[in-house]
């Protein structure tokens, strides 16, 4: 109907059939016609092209996305690097575990070949020596009636625990101010200068005990020592630069695993006889 109306041929005859009107009395103006989709013309055309080119970018979109959704998280040369960059990690760590190991084997080697070398000490007592005097070995300090050693080598403190005990003595046992000053006086100066001694506390936290068992009674700790600050099991005496420390405020707890030199003790033996 709305064709028909605004259809300049269908106007023209419609008036040209009604007697009441003249042609000539109503002028005719140029009507507009709406273009219709429907038909046929340029605007079908471009209609069908436009459809085709949705489809056509629709059918793009979906195949973009695909493609990007099933690609690999990152791209190749990244992934590539992240690899070897995992491949170096692992070989670092093998290589720091594998020398940790060779370390620990090491030690355990140097600890045996000084046990060795602690048996062939040969133990002679000095030529000065008067008959019947209690003598020590080579590298040994008389005290009373003990000798001490201060090693030159550096142990754990079970370690050179075993040292001494190879060597038919213990760790020192300290138990008076005098002996303690006495090996004191025999400690080199250096700026922290340790020396295991025969004092622990492995069994039972804060009960020392000596080597041979016994409690420990007082002591010469420094202030504020012993304070297990980081599980620290054994003694040691430290003789530093500090001329103001003294020999009866110079013990410290550490943990065992530290490597020190050590003081050994054993009985002073008697000089032989040298009558014929
Ligand atoms: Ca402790
Ligand atoms: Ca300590």
């Amino acid at each position: 109907m709305y064709s028909n109306l605004i259809d300049n041929e269908g106007s023209q005859d419609e008036f040209s059939h009604r007697p009441d009107v003249q042609i000539s009395d109503h002028p005719v103006y140029p009507v507009r016609v709406a273009p219709r989709l429907s038909g046929p013309g340029p605007y079908r055309f471009a209609t069908i092209c436009l459809a085709t080119l949705s489809v056509v970018l629709l059918i793009s979109i979906i195949a973009v996305t695909a493609r990007y959704k099933n690609r690999p998280q990152g791209n190749g040369e990244g992934t590539f690097e992240k690899v070897k960059q995992d491949v170096n990690l692992t070989a670092l760590i093998t290589t720091i575990i594998k020398l940790q190991e060779e370390k620990k084997q090491l030690q355990n080697e140097k600890d045996e070949l000084l046990a060795k070398l602690a048996t062939k000490v040969e133990i002679k007592p000095t030529s000065k020596a008067t008959p019947g005097s209690e003598v020590c070995p080579t590298n040994w300090h008389l005290f009373n009636d003990s000798c001490y050693l201060i090693s030159m080598e550096t142990l754990s403190w079970h370690h050179s625990k075993t040292y001494c005990q190879m060597n038919g003595g213990h760790l020192a046992i300290i138990l008076t101010a005098e002996e303690q000053t006495f090996l004191w006086d025999l400690l080199p100066r250096g700026h922290w200068n340790a020396f295991w001694f025969g004092i622990t506390d492995g069994e039972t936290e804060d009960v020392w005990k000596w080597v041979d068992g016994t409690l420990v009674v007082g002591g010469f700790w420094e202030e504020n020592e012993p304070n297990n600050h980081i599980n620290e099991d054994c003694g040691y005496i430290v003789k530093t630069e500090v001329l103001a420390r003294v020999a009866i405020r110079s013990w410290y707890d550490a943990p065992c695993s530290m490597y020190l030199p050590f003081i050994c003790e054993k009985k002073a033996v008697l000089a032989a006889s040298t009558d014929a």
